[in-house]
């Protein structure tokens, strides 16, 4: 039976050395562990990862294996140096920084980068032990990227699932990376790749764009051969879990406790991991300013701040923890009284009962990062306000502030801002409160970690299903010799020919792929058969059809779709389209013209046309990502469409393509016979509005809506010749 495996550089369990001399297993009780749950424990599905801690012996090793097992864990071991270049090195100092946009704290350094791939790939290894056929792998964060371009490359058709949780950063951001296209081309090993934000995933789109050439509809990509999906799937918590914490005798006990040593003051709650992007000594400045601004509030608030430890072995974090500590020491040796500390601060972890009294008693939540990919704290207090009092002042650079808009929601660099809402929040009226906490709530509770991992399973599903649909097959002897005996049957049919790349092969200038003697006689004899009605449906302009193919008796749809000109009639205008853009396109176009020798523009009546193929091999590549970008921005939110062809980027109006042409030409005869072939993804358009019985066939390689596919135009040549001959 097929089985999920889930890896993550950390396996949902802590192993420490126990006093005894033997192992202690405590298993770990985060978000990401418990709604993984549903999935790992169930029958031979299993979590793979690093145990957390250093085993060299080969005996210590085997115990830690077989007592995982029985819990559906299985370990990869690390060395002591692979945690310190891998984990501490390239995952934490290199693509931390760069991915929260701390790019001034970027290590560049080879060894790590060397071990990164090397611990990848050792993940891989682990993984061919237990993958089989029909198994589904759910591969989990930054420290792995490198993973599923890995495991594609011995498992070609396996479900691969990726998910990031932490930003996927701007390009701007990103580029600065020496290894950016390798860590692309690993995420795109995978059939699905989650982000928490629409941003996210648009500035990885976007990235995939310029660095890899590869475009995307709707967050679907074509990788090769394979359809890759890429969406926002932001994380919940799991809610019950927090609002059942907060009601236990445990917790309300510790409430008490906690009230009573602190006195009659309002709480402001800040809980984070050390971090320089969750914007602590931001937060303790800003609140320095709100009692130095606010006298009132002296003596009646006080900040209760948790910093759990974190990587405090690498120097950037010790600094930050030292930061921190002066400026407690500051705020509380400037505002402090026998009877009262502004700064409750703590160092260290508490156990989730001590959190859930943290999250009752607050009146206020600071949350205010930097930048964050969600945020879990944020959402982990409002699940805990059973009485649904209190206040989140939240980052509008946390992923969570996406969903979380009845929050105050602040720039987390405006130091004003902050201290205006550390007021508002604390004089806002119950009833204000309560709305706000309510609407908050009742979010959380449907997008919870349950919702969120079915829903990812479940997009990971869809997507394999729409490949497999897509799967052209090829165009094998049996299926031809029945298009041709069909054919043979026929009276009356419909037969549409892309030209470029599926009647004629590509050349460096478009001018020169006019019909050669071999087309010349296919396509006069095709023809002559009065129950042959050939279309040429195609991109090019009407000018240049009506010069290499008007002597046929042929139908042309030009310029995809714009222009229809029946057998013996004049050409026509198909739909009335605005041309009032093209001005300022092709001002852009030529700008890139100027700047790439050897490229040059097509005007056609209703589309402009950037042609690269004579481009220097690379410089085209570049430019024509840059100018895609471009001409994305300039066409937002207009009628405006733009499409990457074969060295080509071409801009038209979307309101036609071949599709909704061929359609209505469908429509003028009652046709016994169907056959449509083409090339590129403007002829999928046509393969859509088909008839089911239609014979519909892809040049090249790529998946495609057609039924089957043939390798080179030279293959639709010789069916065309013996359908004509048959
Ligand atoms: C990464 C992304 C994204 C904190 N102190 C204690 C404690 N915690 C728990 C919290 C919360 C978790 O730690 C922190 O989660 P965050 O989401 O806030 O932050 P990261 O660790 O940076 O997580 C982040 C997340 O991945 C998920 O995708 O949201 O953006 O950076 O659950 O409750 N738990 C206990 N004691 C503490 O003292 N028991």
């Amino acid at each position: 039976m097929s089985k999920t495996i889930i890896v993550s550089n950390r396996l949902p369990i802590k192993i420490a050395h126990g006093e005894d001399g033997n192992f202690k297993y405590n298993t770990s009780e985060g978000g990401l562990a418990t709604g993984l749950g549903s999935i790992y424990k169930e029958g031979n599905n299993i979590w793979l990862g690093w145990p957390g801690l250093a085993v060299n012996k080969a005996e210590d090793r085997e115990e830690i294996c077989s007592e995982l097992a029985s819990s559906n864990m299985r370990p990869v071991f690390l060395t002591k140096s692979e945690i310190e270049e891998y984990y501490e090195g390239f995952s934490n100092e290199t693509l931390w920084p760069n991915f929260h946009y701390f790019n001034q704290h970027i290590v560049y350094n080879d060894d790590f980068w060397d071990a990164y791939k090397r611990v990848n790939k050792k993940f891989a290894k682990e993984l061919n032990e237990i993958i089989e056929d029909g198994d589904s792998i759910w591969i989990h964060d930054y420290q792995l990227l490198l993973l599923p371009e890995l495991v594609r490359e011995n498992h070609p058709n396996s479900s691969i699932g990726f998910f990031l949780h932490i930003p996927f950063p701007s390009f701007e951001s990103f580029r600065l990376l020496p290894w950016r296209r390798e860590l692309l081309m690993g995420m795109l090993g995978s059939d699905f790749i989650g982000f928490h934000t629409y941003d996210d995933m648009r500035h990885f789109l976007s990235s995939v764009n310029r660095l890899a050439g590869i475009g995307n509809t709707n967050g679907q990509m074509n990788v090769g051969n394979r359809l890759v999906q890429a969406d926002a799937l932001p994380m919940g918590i799991d809610y019950e879990r927090y609002a059942k914490a907060a009601a236990l005798p445990d917790t309300l006990d510790r409430e008490v406790r906690y009230r009573t040593s602190l006195g009659d003051v309002k709480l402001v709650l800040s809980i984070d991991r050390l971090d320089y992007s969750k914007g602590i000594p931001e937060r303790l400045k800003a609140f320095e300013i709100f009692l130095a601004e606010n006298e009132e509030f002296i003596g009646n608030v006080s900040l209760l701040m948790v910093v759990v430890p974190s990587r405090d072995q690498v120097p950037m974090y010790a600094n930050l923890k030292s930061e921190i500590e002066l400026l407690v020491g500051r705020v509380n040796g400037r505002f402090g009284r026998i009877n009262w500390a502004p700064i409750h601060y703590f160092y260290r972890s508490f156990p989730l009962n001590a959190l859930s009294a943290f999250y009752r008693i607050s009146h206020v939540a600071l949350v205010t990062p930097m930048r964050d990919g969600m945020n879990l704290v944020c959402k982990e207090y409002i699940a805990s306000k059973l009485d649904k009092k209190g206040v989140l002042i939240l980052s509008e650079m946390a992923g969570s502030s996406k969903e979380l808009s009845d929050a105050i929601l602040i720039n987390p660099n405006d130091l004003d801002q902050l201290v205006n809402a550390l007021k508002e929040a604390l004089t806002m009226p119950l009833d204000e409160q309560k709305a706000r906490m309510e609407i908050m709530q009742e979010s959380l509770k449907r997008y919870n970690i349950h919702a969120w991992v079915k829903l990812f399973m479940k997009r990971l599903k869809h997507i394999k299903e729409e490949q497999e649909n897509l799967r052209t097959k090829p165009l094998s002897f049996d299926v031809r010799k029945q298009i041709i005996k069909e054919y043979g049957k026929a009276k009356d049919r419909i037969i549409f020919l892309d030209y470029d790349g599926t009647l004629v092969g590509f050349y460096t200038d478009p001018g020169d792929s006019k019909p050669d003697k071999e087309l010349e006689k296919i396509l006069s004899e095709l023809t002559a058969d009065p129950s042959n009605h050939v279309i040429i449906i195609s991109g090019r302009g009407r000018h240049n059809l009506d010069q290499w193919l008007s002597k046929y008796k042929v139908g042309f749809i030009a310029e995809h779709g714009v222009w229809h000109k029946e057998i013996g009639k004049d050409w026509e205008c198909f739909v009335e389209l605005d041309n009032s853009w093209q001005e300022e396109f092709k001002k852009v176009l030529e700008m890139y013209v100027d700047r790439t020798p050897g490229s040059f523009i097509e005007k056609k009546d209703y589309s402009l046309v950037w042609h690269y193929r004579k481009v220097e091999t690379g410089l085209g590549e570049l430019r024509s990502r840059e100018l895609t970008s471009h001409l994305k921005y300039l066409s937002a939110e207009r009628d405006i469409q733009i499409q990457e062809g074969d060295m080509v980027i071409e801009i038209k109006n979307s309101s036609v393509n071949k599709g909704i042409a061929a359609a209505s030409w469908l429509k003028k005869g009652n046709y016994d016979y169907h056959f449509a072939c083409g090339d590129d993804w403007t002829d999928e358009d046509t393969f859509k509005v088909m008839p089911l019985h239609a014979h519909t066939i892809k040049v090249g390689m790529t998946s495609s809506a057609a039924k089957f596919r043939v390798e080179s135009f030279q293959e639709i040549r010789e069916l065309l010749r013996d359908l004509i001959n048959q």
